[in-house]
């Protein structure tokens, strides 16, 4: 029997999947036959080895070429739960979208959570605006696009996303973004991304967490550190990335999350989604 995956673009062209995704369907060794959404092709990489071999000074980490050479590989082996979030993210926009708004995926990267939401909104007059301060970032996401069916309109921006305007907004996606973003910086953002959302709005902020019971925080590290390294990542792998996020990623507990989304006027804030120290929130704007 071949090893090989056949590739069959004319395989049943009926369902409503197929419709709403478009993509291919696969034969694979076994003779089962799976469906791979264009949005998952378009995300498939190289692996990321950026940090396989010993460094002797680990730099802070950027979001440079290297990064987007290996991102979505190494996003989906980093942060556990990461396929189903954005999956959710999709479903999310798609319920809370909308007719004539604005739907906003701020540090979008190559537009995981963009192509979700493009999918899955159903509302009518409604456009996406992604945003990212990498030119890297940005570049690959538009070549992305060309080869994405949706037809939602998207916007590109190359920017900081304390500097944009925010504004007609049903839905804000900050997936994995504010954990970059300086801590003194992030009321006056959330405050903006507030005054931005229509009434009836939602914010999705995912984020890695931090833990106050020190045990707790021993405990989820640990965790993550397991999930990494039963998806490939050595320990050598593991320890040199956290050394280059070090100052840079920085995260908070979902109590202080939660506390300042209050105050900027959301009226509640919940994890819908979490794994280990991983989690995915909801604050909706009355
Ligand atoms: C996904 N949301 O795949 N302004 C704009 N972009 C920024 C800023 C900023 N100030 N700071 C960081 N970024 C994506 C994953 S990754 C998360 C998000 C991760 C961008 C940065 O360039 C990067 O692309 C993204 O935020 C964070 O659903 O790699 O852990």
């Amino acid at each position: 029997m071949s090893n090989k995956i056949s590739f069959n673009p004319s395989f049943p062209k009926r369902g409503a999947e197929r419709l709403l995704w478009g993509g291919i369907y696969c034969q694979l060794p076994n003779k089962s036959v799976v469906f791979i959404k264009k949005a998952q092709l378009m995300m498939s990489t190289k692996q990321d080895t950026l940090y396989s071999s010993p460094i002797s000074s680990v730099n802070s980490f950027k979001f440079d070429q290297s990064v987007v050479n290996v991102f979505p590989d190494m996003i989906r082996r980093s942060v556990p739960g990461y396929q189903a979030i954005i999956s959710a993210i999709g479903l999310l926009a798609g319920r809370y979208a909308q007719d004539n708004s604005v739907c906003y995926d701020l540090g979008c990267s190559l537009g995981a959570a963009t192509l979700s939401m493009r999918h899955e909104i159903v509302s009518k007059c409604c456009k996406i605006i992604a945003v990212d301060n990498s030119e890297s970032m940005v570049y690959q996401l538009k070549k992305n696009l060309l080869q994405d069916t949706g037809s939602i309109d998207v916007e590109c921006l190359c920017a900081d996303i304390r500097d944009i305007t925010i504004e007609n907004a049903s839905v804000v996606v900050l997936n994995f973004t504010l954990q970059f973003i300086p801590i003194e910086d992030r009321q006056a953002f959330l405050d903006k991304v507030y005054q931005g959302l229509r009434p009836g709005g939602i914010l999705i902020l995912s984020e890695k967490l931090k833990f106050d019971d020190p045990l707790q925080q021993e405990l989820q590290t640990e965790l993550h550190h397991a999930f990494k390294k039963s998806q490939g990542y050595s320990d050598l792998e593991i320890s040199q990335k956290r050394s280059a996020l070090e100052n840079v990623l920085l995260a908070e507990t979902f109590n202080t999350h939660q506390k300042r989304l209050s105050e900027v006027g959301f009226s509640s804030t919940e994890v819908w989604f979490q794994y280990f120290n991983f989690a995915s929130m909801i604050a909706l704007k009355k």
